[in-house]
């Protein structure tokens, strides 16, 4: 399959790389680890451990532990798992990353709120230098550099991706960087594609010909594929839905896209309401794909009438079972208020950037409906995004209930935003239902006709241009 690439690339930490700098020195003879800031803004920076192994035989794992000076903590960490206790956070491996051959490193990134550098450094239970602990190293470490509202990525450098290759063989294993998400050659990607109505009303929207149009003719990197667990989706047939979300992810690999399994929670909007039947269908799917490059899983898809600390136990029960087959996947929270970041409930994205769920490899789901959310969402996306990692998993060009006009001006100040920011976005929905959100015209689906641009509506003309761009 041939097919012009056109995701927007930006190269990390080449540019994060230059305001890096080591304060723990590295002897040889043990296991080691240096401390670098390779980015910094208002009130907040990126660090990266690197730990290495200077010893002449293989080290089997690691632990590092840093402690943080008060009003200063860790938002997020990748490439390792992180624990809190007090004003001290444990990183162990990640699941792939726990061998160090000898002579060789190993690194993990971190999102850190506030200014201040670590006190103290451990390396499994040792002084991080490999020798003593040192006093006061943040005496030695730099000062932070000029606060700047840019987060790890710098959007000038982005470059275009060589044509040829589907998404996924352009970018494979895709990993959370910073506050973006990275393809596996370490440069920020952004995600544009379509998700489906609810399965049980749908079917005969997503087929091998429908699929085959998205991805060739719409040039999609992403199928979110909506699997309702009310309304007479999953809860009453769990094998048969677990079924056709497989069956559908294989469609997007067959094709080259990312697939993004949605568990459609809405009504009741507390998702622990859905928390065994998450477990149960996570662990089925999680297993069935772990070997996969290109899926991503979306836990929870529009929390509701309940707060972010219940969102977030429903979150730190669900995602070990998907890590459990599955270690490196990213795995996308939704937010409180239908993933409002709470701004629907008179809430704000402080919730979560002040107490982010206890996993890696981690983002947050934003959704918008473009003729209900605006200027104040937007703003809200914007301060968000400085600190932590979103994905607009669903948006509309309509107002929240589905239906009603295209806003164009608004949608297009919503793609220009997106696009700045490098958030990836799916679009409600690759269907023929009557309501204006949907792409196509009513009776598309069940006549075939999802090719070219004659079965269209307003909204899926105006989406498609945007995906195809
Ligand atoms: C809507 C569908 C509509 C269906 C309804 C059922 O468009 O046909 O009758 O769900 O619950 C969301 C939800 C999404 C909604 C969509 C539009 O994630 O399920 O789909 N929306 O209302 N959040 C904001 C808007």
């Amino acid at each position: 399959m041939k097919r012009r690439a056109k995701l927007i690339l930006a190269t990390a930490f080449a540019v994060a790389l230059a305001s890096g700098t080591a304060f723990f020195a590295l002897p040889a003879g043990a296991e080691t680890a240096t401390f670098a800031v390779q980015n910094s803004w208002n009130n907040g920076y990126q660090g990266q451990v690197t730990v290495t192994n200077d010893t002449s035989s293989t080290l089997n794992t690691w632990k590092v532990e840093l402690t943080l000076p008060a009003g200063t903590t860790v938002g997020q960490a990748w490439n390792a798992t992180m624990a809190v206790s007090g004003s001290t956070y444990t990183f162990t491996p990640a699941g792939w990353n726990a061998t160090i051959a000898a002579g060789s490193s190993a690194n993990f990134g971190m999102i850190v709120n506030g200014s201040g550098r670590p006190t103290s450094c451990l390396v499994n239970g040792k002084a991080c230098t490999g020798s003593v602990v040192p006093s006061s190293p943040a005496t030695s470490s730099p000062a932070p550099s000029s606060p700047s509202a840019s987060p790890s990525v710098s959007p000038s450098a982005s470059a275009s991706q060589p044509t040829g290759g589907t998404p996924v063989q352009v970018n494979g294993n895709l990993k959370v960087c910073g506050t973006k998400l990275c393809n596996e050659h370490g440069n920020v990607v952004q995600l544009k594609g379509m998700s489906t109505h609810g399965l049980q009303w749908f079917p005969s929207c997503y087929t091998d010909s429908s699929l085959d149009v998205l991805a060739n003719e719409w040039n999609a990197d992403l199928f979110r594929i909506s699997m309702y667990v009310q309304e007479g989706g999953y809860e009453t047939n769990p094998s048969g839905f677990t079924a056709q979300v497989n069956n559908l992810v294989e469609k997007a690999t067959a094709r080259g896209m990312y697939a993004l399994i949605d568990f459609h929670t809405l009504t009741p909007g507390d998702p622990n309401y859905n928390l065994d039947r998450a477990k149960t269908f996570f662990r089925e799917v999680s297993a069935r794909h772990a070997s996969k490059k290109n899926v991503i899983y979306e836990i929870a898809n529009e929390p509701n009438g309940v707060s972010w600390q219940q969102i977030k136990n429903y979150a730190d029960q669900v995602i070990p079972v998907i890590r459990a087959n599955d270690p490196d996947a990213v795995v996308i929270v939704g937010s409180r208020g239908w993933s409002s970041l709470g701004v629907s409930e008179g809430s704000s994205s402080s919730e979560i950037i002040n107490n982010p769920v206890s996993a890696s490899n981690v983002m947050y789901a934003f959704h918008y409906y473009a003729a209900s959310h605006k200027d104040n969402y937007r703003a809200e996306v914007e301060r968000a995004a400085a600190s932590i990692p979103l994905f607009v998993t669903e948006f509309g060009t309509v107002t929240y209930t589905g239906g009603g006009a295209v806003d164009v001006a608004s949608s297009n100040a919503w793609f220009d935003l997106l696009d700045r920011l490098k958030i990836g976005y799916a679009n409600w929905t690759y269907s023929d239902a009557g309501e204006g959100s949907a792409a196509f015209k009513p009776g598309t689906c069940n006549a075939g006709a999802f090719s070219g641009t004659g079965s269209l509506t307003e909204s899926g003309t105006l989406v498609r241009n945007r995906i195809r761009a």
